[in-house]
């Protein structure tokens, strides 16, 4: 299938125009930088798209002397067709983030070669041997870097580009930027926190097997009134850039790098949305292990070790987050010479630690409201789909579903992570919680 559109006028107008495995090595050569990084001539380099995401395209061009990774948006939703359009200017939004996340910690991103504002298009570094983490997490392979390194992204972003750090006139400017990324964050506020409790035309799940417990979460008002006020702490608390899609398909791994990708849907929104993502994911991939057992790997060691990497990823965080303010607070928010006192100083502590158990608490939120979209949304996981016995999967999808509820109604009850992994394994080893 072809995935050209018909571009409109005004499109071409502006000069965009969607590229192809034909036409990309043209567009290369007018780019010194990326012609110098591949070597040789057009003629000599090797492009294959590879987009699977929900959104654009992705080609990978590999040359005598070297390869980059061309990302350019489409005017519609990838995953649904030409009938959902999707403005072009996410492209500028990514593109935006993703320099400013590698200002922020260049070493945990891929480098940018080349941006193309009216194509939609950024060149950027073909990230090799790296794989996807959902896939690694399927296959059960052991990342001893993770929790550290998305940790440290998280921490960085989520704290650089908040009024902890920032002036307040330097922060406003930068949030003003990112309002027009309104139709990013309209899927998100739909997809996670409206549709997978309504009947909504795009929504799907293992049916008949979840039929009743989807049945059951859209007459649920205590779950309904808990998700919805998610979503109005999502669409208004500008605490800092997130990225905003932070699930395991926009990070990549070797055995001893963490890249972060894919920033389109970032915005000036709750740090807790990025956090809750990489839980959620995390708890995703650890209800799936028993659809991933052979007779040989029953997975339940790696589901342990996935379990380690959600405390280790929320333990690191909130560490870090807290030094980083500690040390680094210089914005225009909590002024340092009102807490140069003993007593100011003091107190300053103790809120410190409150406002990261409030972080704590929107992070779970957020992971339950990740992870049951995923299941009765719109937008599914591999982990999950590619579990082919029916029943064994919508097991699987029902622990899954009951600790995001858990996790989104009674969030404020959870002490600490291991209170939350504690109840994670109660429902994967099924006593009754
Ligand atoms: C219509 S886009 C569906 C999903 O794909 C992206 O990765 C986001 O998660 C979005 O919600
Ligand atoms: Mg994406």
């Amino acid at each position: 299938m072809s995935l050209a559109p018909d571009v409109s006028d005004a499109e071409s107008a502006d000069g965009y125009h969607p590229l192809d495995i034909g036409t990309l090595p043209d567009y290369l050569t007018k780019i010194s930088k990326c012609a110098a990084k591949l070597g040789g001539s057009a003629s000599d380099w090797q492009v294959d798209e590879v987009g699977d995401g929900n959104l654009n395209l992705v080609f990978i061009v590999r040359g005598p002397d070297g390869s980059l990774v061309a990302k350019q948006a489409l005017p519609y939703v990838r995953l649904v067709g030409e009938s959902w359009p999707l403005p072009l200017k996410r492209a500028f939004f990514e593109h935006e983030a993703l320099t400013t996340q590698i200002d922020c910690t260049p070493d945990l991103l891929p480098a940018v070669y080349h941006y193309d504002d009216a194509m939609a298009l950024t060149v950027m570094e073909h990230l090799t041997p790296h794989i996807i983490l959902r896939k690694g997490l399927i296959a059960g392979t052991i990342y001893p870097n993770l929790a550290e390194d998305i940790s440290e992204f998280m921490a960085q972003t989520l704290f650089k580009t908040s009024d902890l750090y920032l002036s307040a006139k330097e922060k406003k400017r930068r949030n003003a930027v990112f309002c027009d990324n309104d139709e990013l964050c309209k899927i998100t506020e739909d997809l996670v926190f409206t549709d997978p409790y309504r009947i909504a035309e795009l929504n799907r799940w293992t049916s008949p097997q979840l039929d009743d417990i989807a049945a059951g979460f859209r007459e649920d008002a205590a779950l309904k009134v808990a998700v919805q006020a998610l979503k109005e702490i999502f669409m208004g608390r500008a605490e800092a850039l997130i990225h905003g899609d932070l699930h395991s398909g926009s990070i990549m791994v070797t055995g001893t790098q963490t890249k972060v990708i894919d920033p389109e849907f970032a915005f000036y929104g709750p740090r807790g949305f990025d956090v809750g993502a990489v839980l959620g994911n995390l708890f995703l991939a650890y209800f799936s292990q028993p659809g991933h057992a052979t007779d040989s790997n029953n997975r339940v060691d790696y589901g342990e070790w996935i379990l380690t990497q959600v405390c280790a990823v929320w333990d690191g965080f909130g560490s870090k987050f807290l030094q980083l303010w500690e040390t680094h607070g210089k914005g225009d928010s909590y002024v340092a010479e009102l807490f140069s006192d003993p007593d100011g100083a003091v107190a300053l502590a103790a809120h410190r630690e409150a406002y990261i158990h409030k972080l704590f608490q929107d992070s779970l939120g957020f992971a339950g409201a990740k992870m049951i979209r995923r299941i009765l949304g719109l937008a599914h996981v591999e982990d999950l789909e590619v579990i082919e016995d029916q029943d064994l999967r919508a097991a699987c999808e029902t622990k899954a579903l009951l600790l995001g509820r858990a996790l989104i109604v009674d969030r404020e009850s959870y002490a600490d992570i291991a209170a939350v992994v504690g109840y994670a394994r109660q429902l994967q080893e099924g006593a009754e919680p």
